[in-house]
């Protein structure tokens, strides 16, 4: 096609031609590339266990679904699993995050208990939110959790507002906003990084760039080529980083969450990513490509990465990795056993934490 001719398509037409592993490796930053001074082995080891359990949740959850116990929606976080790990493993928890629809593995990486959100998912009493909120609302003020959102873009606003707290606190506590590549497009992205610059805040926005939004491409949907580059019209550091690369994305994080908490202000992240499965549990997927560079990336797997990482590095063995795998799968499943045996909301609990007393 000749360039004039596709000067001329609208902007939503432009990238088709652009390979996947372009888009993936566009301006990417990498563990090669980063220094990670401070990654111990006690960190390594609360990282991997973090991206064990989200995997082996999300596994879980799928099975469950799948076998009709679980109601309602659930949208697996597997696949995205060092984002939130990486990110999560610099925060304490007076630390808040805003999640997403796709929540389950910002709120195990942020301390939620396995078997109250397994309880959750499960619309049992037990559950963090007593069985009434289920996969999309999972919530734990005191780990920090502001909740997992339905409405795609709805963690900018409180996150915002929640930053916005903390400066006028003076606290020295920092807010993560977590959020998708089909959020990046929503009204509330551009006022909430205009506010977060103009305030200083101490916010940090991450973005999961895993290229769809329900079935829409990312190159479809967006304008830009990268959501990183956005950050310069909010006049903040904006970095884009391999999402599947735990020790990149943990490193840019602490940057990141360092300069929020020493009052220099918000930062975008943006996480170049994949989700293993579909947009939601069902989804048939026909979208995606089924061979070449996109299922080459779909096929990096971000915990083999972190295996091969540290046993190069010689940070862990693979017996210990094994021994952190085997343990998740057992606490998984007790959450499994937790949840099933956890009676379901009674009925005159329905108007219960409906209205604040
Ligand atoms: C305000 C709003 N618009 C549309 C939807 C329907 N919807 C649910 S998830 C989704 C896609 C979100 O994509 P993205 O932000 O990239 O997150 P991902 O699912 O890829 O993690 C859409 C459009 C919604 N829930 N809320």
């Amino acid at each position: 096609m000749a360039k004039e001719e596709r000067k001329a398509m609208p902007k939503s037409m432009k990238n088709p031609e652009t390979s996947f592993k372009e888009l993936v490796d566009l301006d990417v930053k990498t563990s090669t590339e980063t220094k990670v001074e401070d990654l111990t082995k006690e960190k390594s080891i609360s990282m991997y266990k973090n991206m064990e359990n989200i995997r082996n949740f999300e596994e879980n959850a799928k099975r469950f679904f799948a076998a009709g116990e679980i109601p309602g929606f659930v949208h697996l976080y597997a696949g995205e699993e060092a984002i939130a790990s990486g990110v999560c493993a610099h925060l304490s928890d007076d630390d808040f995050i805003t999640s997403t629809h796709r929540g389950h593995g910002h709120c195990v990486a942020k301390g939620g208990d396995l078997n109250g959100m397994m309880a959750e998912i499960f619309g049992r009493s037990d559950g963090l939110g007593k069985g009434k909120g289920g996969s999309m609302h999972i919530a734990d003020i005191d780990k920090g959790i502001l909740g997992a959102n339905g409405m795609v873009g709805g963690g900018f606003g409180l996150a915002t507002g929640a930053a916005m707290r903390n400066q006028y606190k003076k606290n020295g506590k920092v807010v993560v906003c977590f959020f998708g590549d089909g959020a990046s497009n929503e009204g509330l992205f551009h006022e909430c990084l205009n506010m977060a610059s103009i305030w200083n805040l101490p916010i940090v926005f991450v973005n999961e760039n895993n290229f769809y939004a329900e079935a829409t491409p990312q190159w479809y949907a967006s304008a830009s080529n990268t959501i990183a580059e956005r950050a310069a019209a909010y006049d903040m550091p904006g970095v884009r980083v391999n999402g599947k690369d735990l020790v990149a994305v943990y490193d840019i994080a602490g940057e990141a969450i360092e300069r929020a908490r020493n009052g220099e202000g918000p930062t975008l992240i943006e996480c170049v990513t994949y989700r293993n499965y579909g947009h939601f549990e069902g989804d048939g997927q026909s979208y995606k490509a089924q061979s070449g560079e996109e299922k080459e990336w779909a096929e990096v797997d971000p915990l083999n990465v972190f295996r091969e990482y540290t046993i190069e590095n010689g940070i862990m063995t693979e017996k210990e990795l094994d021994e952190i795998r085997e343990q998740s799968k057992k606490d998984v499943e007790a959450a499994v056993s937790f949840a099933k045996e956890s009676p379901e909301p009674s009925l005159d609990s329905l108007y219960e934490d409906v209205f604040a007393d």
